[in-house]
């Protein structure tokens, strides 16, 4: 269970985006999306992180698009139901940080 999917109001996105930003995620061009590539010791810690995020994802019912290669992983959050980033997006980029560490 989640918030609806109701796009971040600008002073919430000034606020949230701000943190997340801080923490490296950036905005994606062209699109109202965030982005953030995480690196790893080996492919053994990403695929363990990717379990922990696709679990949470799922109970959320709210999915990263994801590329993975070896150590890396990189992640873009958008909600596409509603063409931009809502609260789901900034809920499981919170998780995704702590997940990572
Ligand atoms: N994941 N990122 C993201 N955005 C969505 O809009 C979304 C999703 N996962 C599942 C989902 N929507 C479904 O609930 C709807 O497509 C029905």
């Amino acid at each position: 269970s989640s918030p609806k999917r109701t796009k971040l109001t600008e002073e919430e996105r000034s606020s949230t985006l701000s943190s997340l930003k801080e923490l490296g995620w950036t905005l994606v061009e062209g699109r109202d999306a965030i982005y953030k590539e995480f690196i790893f010791k080996d492919f053994n810690q990403a695929f363990g992180f990717m379990t922990r995020v696709a679990l949470k994802a799922d109970k959320m019912d709210h999915h990263p698009e994801w590329f993975n290669v070896y150590n890396k992983v990189q992640i873009t959050l958008s909600t596409h139901d509603v063409g931009g980033l809502s609260h789901r997006d900034v809920i499981l980029a919170t998780f995704i940080e702590q997940a990572a560490t």
